[in-house]
């Protein structure tokens, strides 16, 4: 972008290890949530078709750690708000996550690619709704009625991401990718700044180098608290 043009479209895309340090835990990491469980058993359609209890309490399980006090947005997530309420040229947030932080910090221009943990959908019929605190037990549909037909409102390995469309539309525009707190293992976000990559300045904040790492111009690595302030401050000075 020559600088004294028109303010960069940014995109940014998150994943888990923005969230870390409002007490979640990632996927990756050594005391991460596929330390614990299985992919397979838990987040997959086949998984859910062979045993749906187990799947249901993995997710009532994080569901209700995110409704619990003390998961609370942080510094970064709250810097990304800020950004979108004051960045005169487009922008969206991408996010893989599931909880619910971006939206509590004020983000409204957010997708959140792989579905939210606070949504279930109805089986019966294909109503997205506001999860009840449980779906073990088979609560009824709030939209038709249909009792123990609620899945969570997740995409699970294997299933299409949501709005793929949009998320496309705003890469093609893209000037500015920002890649934060994901490790580059999931497909298709991991191959985004590939497709931005030679047209858009491409930038990576997370606590370490990324599997797609070299693909970015520029890296660096910390905690998100302290690299997405910092960015944030960086970028609105830039276009002030
Ligand atoms: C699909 C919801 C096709 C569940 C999740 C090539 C192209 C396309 C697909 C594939 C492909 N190759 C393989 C595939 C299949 C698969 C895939 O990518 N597999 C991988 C394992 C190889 N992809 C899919 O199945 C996707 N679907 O492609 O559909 C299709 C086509 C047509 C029709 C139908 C279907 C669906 C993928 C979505 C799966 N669902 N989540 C749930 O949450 O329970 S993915 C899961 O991984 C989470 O969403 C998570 O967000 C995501 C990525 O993980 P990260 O967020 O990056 O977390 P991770 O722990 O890995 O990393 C955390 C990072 O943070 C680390 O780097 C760490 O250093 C850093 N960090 C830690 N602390 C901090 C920090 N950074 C900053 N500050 C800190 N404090």
């Amino acid at each position: 972008m020559a600088p004294g043009a028109r303010p960069p479209n940014i995109v940014v895309l998150t994943g888990a290890g923005i969230s870390r340090e409002s007490g979640l835990h990632t996927f990756r990491d050594p005391e991460g949530i596929w330390a614990q469980v299985r992919i397979e058993d838990v987040a997959t359609p086949e998984a859910f078709a062979r045993d749906p209890a187990c799947v249901q309490a993995f997710y009532d399980a994080r569901r209700m750690q995110l409704r619990n006090a003390g998961v609370e947005p942080n510094a970064a997530h709250r810097a990304l708000a800020e950004l979108e309420a004051r960045w005169p040229g487009g922008f969206l947030l991408v996010t893989q996550n599931v909880d619910d932080l971006h939206g509590r910090a004020g983000s409204r221009r957010l997708i959140a690619m792989h579905g939210e943990l606070a949504k279930a959908r109805c089986l019966t019929c294909h109503a997205v709704v506001v999860s009840p605190d449980t779906l073990a037990d088979g609560p009824a549909c709030p939209a038709c009625g249909v009792p123990g037909r609620l899945r969570p409102h997740v995409v699970w390995f294997g299933e299409m991401p949501l709005e793929m469309e949009r998320i496309g539309e705003a890469l093609s525009v893209c000037d500015l990718f920002v890649s934060i707190g994901t490790s580059g293992a999931v497909y298709p976000a991991a191959g985004f700044v590939a497709e931005v990559r030679g047209r858009a300045e491409t930038l990576e904040l997370n606590l370490e180098p990324s599997e797609g790492t070299r693909l970015f111009d520029e890296a660096r690595h910390g905690p998100a608290t302290r690299l997405v302030p910092q960015w944030v401050g960086e970028v609105m000075a830039r276009w002030r």
